[in-house]
């Protein structure tokens, strides 16, 4: 038998296997078509099971591996032939091309679809400022990387390997080694020196006399945020970790007078255009201080106090007029995988007007009970009639505090 026919039957038998695989898969089709005819096959659990992707992954390989091995059969009877096999440089070089394109088409899609989701409007005077960077980076590095792919994929299409040509040896250009390190250096420059005198800009503030920022406190837990306001004298009294007890769950320590009038705030809620300044610290572990529609994050550190000053721009109610969306609201979320509820803390923030934030802050409750004044010697004040039930049940527990306290 010569070594023609030999392959022919070598490629007649790749066929055969081809047309066997192909006959039983189908079968196998049909079968399950009926099946699933008759009973429904519940496909979630299976979607869940890594074993079916690794089955997957290894049908995969078998594919590649027959249509590979189809091919170099036919390869080799072309080549017994005489005839000229596949042009593998060709194939590589319309990849490429393909490529190209495909990969061009999933930016634009990228950028108009997500593009899309993106953050509404920065809320803040600084977040102006960040939003104008990120534009001009983004712009930027969008033009280099669409210049430098059709560059990279279009040279692999139009210089790929041919018989017709030799390759030109070309090992150094100095003119050129300098311009693109210079360029790419100068912009990075630019870059760099941008978003420095942007973040001093934000960091370094030099306070306005006439315009003092609102401070407000707070105090990140594994999960949940405390915020004290600073009552009517504007300044948040001190706290020490040490003074922390049952009923003093932040530690404030009373002796200090500013502490006196210090408010719980239930919510966050900032008077438009007035600067406020936060006043960050952690009782445990690390946790981020973070308000996208504000553009701020910090993490806030056990141990040590961290600061944010920035000036919301925006109302809550304007906002949802921007953002066509009447349930709008800001939020304050952790931006650090602090613990297993990370997830879920979150706290709403409302911008309103200084008029209705007035209105609301002499509503809040004030940190010093009745319990905290017995607490600290100062002089206990004679409770309405109807006095509220929380503070009751505190009362108790304190008394069933003190009772396990004696015990021991
Ligand atoms: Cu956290």
């Amino acid at each position: 038998m010569s070594l023609k026919k030999l392959i022919g039957n070598k490629t007649m038998a790749a066929l055969a296997v081809l047309i066997t695989v192909f006959a039983n898969t189908s079968a196998f089709a049909q079968e399950a078509a009926a099946a699933a005819t008759a009973k429904p096959v519940d496909m979630g659990p299976i979607y869940k099971s890594t074993l079916f992707y690794i089955l997957l992954f290894l049908l995969l390989c078998l594919f590649i591996a027959i249509v590979g091995k189809a091919l170099r059969v036919y390869e080799l009877t072309q080549e017994t032939q005489g005839k000229q096999s596949i042009n593998w440089d060709k194939v590589n070089g319309i990849i490429f091309a393909i490529f190209l394109v495909v990969g061009l088409y999933g930016v634009y899609w990228e950028y108009t679809v997500h593009g899309e989701m993106l953050l509404p409007e920065a809320a803040s005077e600084h977040g102006k400022k960040i939003d104008q960077m990120f534009n001009i980076t983004l712009i930027i590095t969008t033009i280099v990387f669409i210049l430098t792919h059709i560059v990279l994929f279009a040279f692999a299409y139009f210089y790929k390997s041919s018989n017709n040509r030799k390759a030109y040896y070309y090992p150094h250009n100095n003119a050129l080694e300098r311009v693109w390190t210079i360029i790419p250096a100068l912009v990075l420059t630019v870059l760099v020196l941008m978003g420095f005198l942007t973040w001093r800009s934000i960091f370094y503030k030099i306070e306005d006399p006439n315009n003092k920022p609102l401070s407000i406190e707070v105090t990140s837990s594994q999960f949940q945020w405390d915020i004290r306001y600073p009552g009517a004298d504007g300044v948040v009294g001190k706290k020490n970790y040490k003074k922390i007890t049952a009923i003093n769950a932040l530690g404030i320590d009373f002796t200090d007078k500013n502490s006196l009038d210090d408010q719980i705030g239930d919510e966050i809620v900032l008077p438009v255009n007035k600067p406020v300044r936060f006043i960050l610290t952690s009782k445990d572990v690390l946790h981020s201080f973070y308000m996208p529609h504000f553009r701020v994050q910090l993490n806030t550190v056990p141990g040590m106090t961290s600061y944010f000053e920035f000036t919301p721009t925006i109302t809550t109610e304007q906002m949802k007029v921007k953002t066509n969306d009447p349930s709008f609201k800001y939020l304050l979320l952790c931006a650090k995988i602090c613990g297993a509820n990370h997830y879920n803390m979150q706290k709403p923030v409302r911008v309103v007007t200084q008029a209705e934030y007035d209105a609301w802050v002499v509503k809040q409750t004030p940190y010093l009970t009745n319990d905290l004044r017995k607490a600290f010697n100062l002089p206990v004040i004679a409770e309405p009639v109807a006095a509220p039930a929380k503070a009751d049940t505190t009362a108790k527990d304190t008394v069933k505090t003190n009772q396990i306290a004696l015990k021991k």
